[in-house]
């Protein structure tokens, strides 16, 4: 089965895509699988509400393992499964609590065995400074070593937000040439898009 992880810097909206994401492709309730730093994986059965109230988070660092799901991408008149990943965030510069940057270390492993990648960045933070999820030189690191991949887009998360206009403007201007997909996790906004070009690449 083909992998599409989703990576980022902590708290672009990670989680939330990727269980609104699933919700928008018919999945009622969530399989989830996850698999922890130590190498242990345990599978958990919760609805989407579930999912978001226990691991969506305003605070940053709230997933710090690997939270996989099996999804069923339409193509033509078939469907095709996928194993769509959710990772720990990134931080520009080194985190100093060590659980994190084994979280981190682990995000890192899982990208090379990955077939798409979905770099998301926070088209709200993307011109302010000092944010946890602010543009950051991660991003451009992320952007230099994925695009290798052939299926490689960036997602400008949380469209609805004021001024998030402004950010999806810079990151345009910041990473041309690349595919980038406006969004907005929250209500399900450019999902369509994403879709297709999951599609496209599977
Ligand atoms: N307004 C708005 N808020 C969003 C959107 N997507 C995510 N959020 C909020 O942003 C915060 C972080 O969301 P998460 O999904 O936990 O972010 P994450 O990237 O998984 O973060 P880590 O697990 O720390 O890496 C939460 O408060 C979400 O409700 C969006 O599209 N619009
Ligand atoms: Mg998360």
């Amino acid at each position: 089965m083909k992998q599409c992880t989703i990576i980022g810097k902590t708290n672009v909206g990670k989680t939330l895509f990727l269980i609104n994401f699933a919700e928008y492709l018919g999945v009622k309730s969530l399989v989830i699988n996850y698999t922890y730093k130590e190498g242990s994986e345990k599978s958990k059965t919760i609805s989407s509400k579930t999912a978001i109230s226990s691991l969506v988070d305003e605070k940053p660092h709230k997933t710090l393992c690997i939270q996989a799901i099996t999804l069923n991408i339409p193509i033509g008149k078939g469907k095709k499964k996928i194993k769509l990943i959710d990772t720990a965030g990134f931080i520009d510069g080194i985190h100093p609590d060590i659980e994190v940057r084994k979280a981190i270390s682990q995000t890192l492993t899982i990208i090379r065995d990955s077939d798409i990648i979905l770099h998301m960045i926070d088209a709200y933070a993307a011109k302010k400074q000092d944010l946890p999820s602010s543009l950051g030189e991660v991003d451009y690191q992320i952007a230099q070593f994925a695009q290798i991949k052939r299926g490689y887009a960036i997602l400008a998360n949380k469209m609805d937000l004021p001024g998030a206009e402004e950010g999806y403007r810079k990151i345009k201007e910041e990473f041309s040439g690349h595919m980038i997909i406006p969004i907005s996790a929250l209500y399900k906004r450019g999902f369509k898009e994403v879709k297709t070009f999951v599609a496209r690449n599977i």
